[in-house]
């Protein structure tokens, strides 16, 4: 009898693991029947856009956390395939952020090339996975939402890829429920052009902060007000943009800040970021962890400890992405494929665990912490038949993108790197990011 594996959700890790197994297909192994199953109707994950908020058209949570207007938040030359480069999908090199609609292209061009959409069950939510200690093998239990229809499946190895930055961290601060405006997760944002003209009160002090609040300066807001926790961002932001500490809390016009000022807002955005969230899984498979690049409980970073039939992709904090996943996907492909031997000793990966949460608290930076993972990436892909790359020259590209940002915050986008899969140059785009309101794929290739 195959091996039966279950893949659940088809963003770019789910993906990454479907392209994993076809590329050792394509080499003559006899790989397991993979299913995946993907609760949206369409592939990408995150990348999909929606304007939708709160349920789908299925009553299901909406996934989509990108907006209208995103573009790329890091050089694509730090997450570029190493099997399959922009200049290949595109026949030319492009710029270096390019927006969402470009990156999904890119995404999808790999996996249509492969041919791997009929392994996947489209508009299916995976609702439970149990492990049947009698068997040896777990049951899915999947709703078929077209035919509304629910159904179990057995497998011998799961694969949750479900990724991690779709349900929100939401706070609740003194006065919210008598603010006369707006409150929304950065979740649910979806087009700055909504805040033109207004008085915007941002919380958090991370990438989405940092985006949302330049998305809606860009696109016309009056005013940015971010409110922070610990520490400011500390960028030169532009004249009507300010950092303040800790919001207190609001009245119907107002919030108070914890430095004893305020400031009258018409909306205000929570940009306090997001939860690992498997409603899918039982106590003994559930993998709880803080969004770090270390996650607790997963040996290589992918391996469920306590049942290491089962796996997580793209559950860490990321620097790296798409490459990064690659380099998980194959790992475990192997794994799966016996080619990898995970040790029997459960005290071993543990232990492993436990060196990884240290080795990630000894780094004292953002510098580190990119060293960090991109050793980590260097470790998997040393250890399966992904094509190697330049990993410490995708850590370059970041350094300088973090050198581009401290320069110029609302400027860094018009910069270019070298792709360290080809070795081009990407050109420079060819309208500053704060000028190009019109972000269409072929808008952006007109380079
Ligand atoms: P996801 O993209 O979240 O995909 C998970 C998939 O699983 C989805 O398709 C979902 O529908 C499916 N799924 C979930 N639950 C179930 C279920 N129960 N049953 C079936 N299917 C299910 N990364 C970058 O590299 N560059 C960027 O510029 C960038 N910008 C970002 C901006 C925002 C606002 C956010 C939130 C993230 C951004 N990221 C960016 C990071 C992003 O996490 C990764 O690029 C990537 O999308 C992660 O892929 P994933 O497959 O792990 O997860
Ligand atoms: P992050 O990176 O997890 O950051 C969350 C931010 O929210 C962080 O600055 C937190 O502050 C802040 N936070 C969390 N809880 C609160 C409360 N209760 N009050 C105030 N502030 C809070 O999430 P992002 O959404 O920015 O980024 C996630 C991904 O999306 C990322 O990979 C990007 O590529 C896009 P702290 O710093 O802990 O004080």
């Amino acid at each position: 009898m195959k091996k039966r594996v279950a893949v659940i959700g088809a963003g770019p890790s789910g993906l990454a693991q479907l392209r994993a197994f076809q590329s050792a297909k394509a080499k003559g192994a006899d790989i397991p029947e993979i299913v995946c199953f993907e609760k949206q109707s369409n592939w990408g994950g995150l990348w999909n856009y929606t304007w939708r908020t709160g349920l789908d058209e299925n009553g299901e949570p909406v996934h989509c956390s990108m907006y209208r207007y995103l573009w790329s938040n890091g050089p694509k030359e730090g997450l570029e395939f190493a099997d399959y480069s922009f200049e290949e999908h595109f026949g030319k090199q492009i710029a270096s952020y390019p927006p969402r609609a470009v990156l999904f292209d890119y995404i999808e061009g790999r996996v249509k090339r492969a041919g791997v959409r009929d392994w996947i069950r489209f508009s299916t939510t995976v609702r439970m996975v149990r492990y049947n200690e009698d068997k040896g093998n777990f049951t899915v239990t999947v709703h078929d939402l077209k035919q509304d229809r629910m159904y179990d499946e057995d497998f011998d190895n799961v694969i949750v890829a479900s990724g991690h930055f779709s349900v929100p961290n939401v706070p609740e601060y003194p006065g919210f429920d008598k603010f006369n405006g707006r409150v929304l997760h950065a979740h649910d944002f979806r087009d700055a052009r909504e805040f033109a003209g207004k008085d915007l009160l941002l919380l958090g002090s991370s990438y989405s902060a940092e985006d949302i609040g330049s998305q809606c300066w860009k696109y016309g807001a009056k005013s940015i007000t971010v409110a922070y926790r610990h520490a400011p961002m500390g960028f030169k932001w532009p004249d009507n943009w300010k950092e303040v500490p800790k919001l207190e809390r609001v009245d119907e016009t107002t919030a108070y800040f914890a430095d004893g000022t305020s400031k009258k807002v018409d909306a205000i955005i929570l940009c306090t970021g997001y939860k690992h969230h498997f409603p899918f899984l039982p106590d003994d498979l559930r993998l709880k962890t803080a969004n770090r690049l270390a996650t607790a409980d997963l040996y290589k970073g992918v391996v469920w400890v306590h049942n290491p039939k089962l796996f997580y992709i793209g559950m860490q904090d990321q620097w790296f992405t798409f490459n990064m996943f690659d380099a998980q996907a194959w790992w475990v492909r192997d794994a799966i494929m016996g080619r990898i031997q995970i040790p029997a000793d459960k005290a071993v990966l543990l232990k492993d665990v436990e060196d990884r949460v240290a080795g990630e608290d000894a780094g004292q930076d953002a510098h580190d912490a990119i060293h960090y993972q991109g050793d980590y990436v260097k470790e998997l892909i040393a250890e399966t038949d992904y094509p190697s790359f330049d990993v410490d020259g995708a850590c370059e590209a970041f350094f300088e993108w973090k050198e581009h940002k401290k320069h110029d915050i609302m400027a860094f986008r018009d910069n270019a790197y070298r792709s360290v899969i080809t070795g081009t140059m990407a050109p420079v785009h060819h309208t500053p990011w704060k000028d190009a309101l019109e972000d269409s794929m072929e808008s952006y290739l007109r380079n």
